[in-house]
């Protein structure tokens, strides 16, 4: 809706802010460094609202935590945005002078009552209410999401529908008030600024911009298609089809991560050439035809990582790699090699130089200036100046000419997960994170610690007793694709008909054999937030069999037996 893809504030604005809303993000956990950020601002005073299904652990630091029903967010924003219609509370000024198609947004709203939201997402019209006034009243607010609105069949709706609620009130484009896209992995947000995107080359450039693709084709000696490649899932749904046969992947355990893992292991083994690069010998490794053993980019390796907050950082090699195991740089510089293309030897500082050469983003970021700075934040066009910590200042630009293209509403549609619930599938299982793990565990499997205990079905104290299921307990989880063994646990966070799972202990509980393949059709993404489940107590014989494998202790299994 802006024209570009990053969050728009600074760390230091978010402590620097009045009101702080956590949608779909449970930053606690999962961004701890941003958080932290975050409780300076709370304890300075600032609100701090959490929207979450599940009452989670940054909950416990909000002034008002609000329990939506899993896939509901868009009726939740709409009802937001009409009662600051309606109140009177909307930024008319701003939304006269830097948006486009308001009249048809607000006539959009309309049907969105605070009753109506209320009746479908749980949330009682009363909390919906104080939120759109705090939000609207606020003279400075931060809006901050990340998966619980993106891993959904309509994310990018979700996105959108968020964004509105800046365009509403002018939050966004001035020091301390913006739209904060919380990224994932510590360098995810370099990543789609170098260009490991399928549309864009480095700096967010345009490979369909004639003019863009001559300047790289110039520098690099190639030919750039013109054409958008695809995304990581459209390459999936490409390998049924035959049109997809050898696959190179750098970084990624697809195995493991990616939607219904029955579908991916039939699609990685039916594959004609599989490479995985990796730091580790990956489940996604196991299936490969060449296996390219890389050193850790974060700490044994030279080069630079992006965070949240487009802040370019500097990382230094401090450890040397295991033996046989190579900067992932060399490896490519050598496969280009074996392809025919002398890439001379270069240092991390001389391919940082040739992309600022290329990406206006990145102009004025040398690596002196990363060091006197301590990080940069793009953009950053030259070496003599800094440009302000915000993106989008020009939606408040007095001047038409300067201000730049309208920022256009989006009279976005509720539409519920694809998973649906039914008398065979009734619970709602919604995946996620943890503290103590990353991801598919490949980088946090081998240590101990007191904060750990293995892959868990999370659920609340009302459905343990429905279901007369006590904490510890074994149980069958199965969905339309697959099932599970897995321990219960009592969460007191989660209310009645929702479950939660890590997908961080694959090797124990694969919780991908699960999850449904629904993709969002602009970003992607699979809709890992919303499956479609049911418990079931194992029989006498199962459990005995399991014991019999020592997945489950005799021990345990009398203790079972006696309580039951
Ligand atoms: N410790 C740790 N930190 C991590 C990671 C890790 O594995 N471990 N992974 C990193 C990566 S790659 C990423 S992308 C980030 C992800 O960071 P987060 O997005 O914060 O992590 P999740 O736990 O996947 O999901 C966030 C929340 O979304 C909620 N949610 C589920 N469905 C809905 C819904 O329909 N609406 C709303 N509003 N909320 C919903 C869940 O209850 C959950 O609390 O974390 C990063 N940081
Ligand atoms: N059910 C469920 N599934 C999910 C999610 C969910 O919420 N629920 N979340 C999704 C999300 S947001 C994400 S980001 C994905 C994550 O999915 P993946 O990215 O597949 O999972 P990771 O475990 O982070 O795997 C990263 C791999 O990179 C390797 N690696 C680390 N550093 C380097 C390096 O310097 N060089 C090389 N060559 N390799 C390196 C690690 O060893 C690891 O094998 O999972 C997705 N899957
Ligand atoms: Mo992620």
């Amino acid at each position: 809706m802006f024209g570009a893809g990053g969050g728009t504030s600074s760390y230091q604005e978010v402590e620097d802010t009045d009101l702080v809303i956590l949608w779909g993000s449970n930053a606690r956990e999962t961004h701890p460094i941003f958080f932290h950020h975050l409780l300076k601002a709370v304890h300075r005073g600032a609100r701090l609202y959490v929207i979450d299904p599940r009452r989670t652990t940054s909950a416990q630091w909000a002034d008002q935590w609000l329990g939506l029903n899993v896939g509901t967010d868009i009726p939740l924003a709409l009802a937001v945005a009409r009662e600051i219609i309606h109140s009177g509370l909307a930024n008319q000024a701003f939304i006269d002078r830097a948006t486009s198609g308001y009249e048809e947004f607000a006539a959009h709203v309309e049907p969105w009552t605070l009753e109506a939201a209320a009746l479908e997402t749980g949330v009682p019209a009363e909390v919906i209410k104080e939120l759109a006034h705090n939000y609207a009243r606020a003279d400075r607010a931060q809006l901050c999401w990340t998966l619980g609105i993106t891993e959904h069949h309509n994310a990018t709706d979700n996105v959108r529908a968020l964004i509105n609620l800046s365009l509403l009130t002018g939050h966004v484009g001035k020091y301390g008030s913006g739209l904060n896209p919380l990224r994932g992995q510590n360098n995810v947000q370099g990543g789609g600024d170098m260009g490991a995107i399928p549309n864009r080359l480095p700096g967010f450039q345009d490979t369909r911009d004639d003019e863009v693709r001559a300047k790289f084709d110039r520098m690099w000696g190639s030919q750039i298609p013109a054409e958008h490649g695809m995304h990581l899932t459209q390459m999936l749904e490409a390998m049924d089809e035959g049109e997809l046969t050898s696959v190179y992947v750098i970084g990624e355990n697809p195995m493991q991560s990616e939607a219904d893992s029955t579908r991916t292991r039939a699609r990685l083994t039916g594959l004609d050439h599989l490479v995985v690069q990796d730091i580790f010998l990956t489940k996604t490794a196991e299936l490969a035809d060449v296996v390219l053993p890389a050193s850790a980019a974060w700490c044994e390796s030279e080069g630079t990582v992006t965070n949240s907050e487009r802040r370019v950082q500097r990382v230094r090699k401090a450890l040397e790699a295991p033996e046989g195991a190579r900067d992932d740089i060399d490896i490519l510089r050598d496969l280009a090699g074996r392809l025919g293309h002398d890439w001379e030897a270069q240092t991390a500082e001389q391919v940082w130089d040739e992309l600022r050469a290329l990406s206006p983003l990145h102009a004025g970021m040398s690596y002196r200036r990363l060091e006197e700075f301590g990080g940069i934040q793009w953009p950053c066009y030259s070496e003599d100046r800094l440009e302000p910590t915000y993106l989008h200042g020009r939606l408040w630009h007095t001047d038409p000419e300067q201000r730049g293209t309208p920022a256009p509403f989006a009279p976005v549609a509720h539409s519920l997960p694809v998973d649906v619930l039914d008398d065979d599938f009734p619970l709602r299982l919604t995946t996620g994170r943890r503290l103590s793990e990353y991801n598919t565990g490949v980088q946090t499997g081998g240590y101990a610690s007191p904060l750990r205990r293995g892959e868990t079905l999370d659920l609340g104290p009302e459905d343990a007793e429905a279901l007369g299921l006590s904490p510890g307990e074994v149980v069958r989880v199965s969905s339309r694709r697959g099932a599970v063994v897995v321990r219960t646990h009592l969460d007191h966070g989660l209310r009645r008909g929702l479950v939660f799972m890590t997908c961080h202990f694959p090797d124990e509980v694969d919780t991908n054999a699960l999850t449904i393949e629904a993709t969002d059709p602009i970003a992607g993404t699979a809709e890992y937030k919303a499956t479609a489940v049911r418990v079931d107590r194992l029989t006498a014989d199962e459990l005995a069999a399991l014991a019999a494998e020592g997945e489950v202790a005799r021990d345990e299994l009398a203790a079972l037996a006696t309580s039951e």
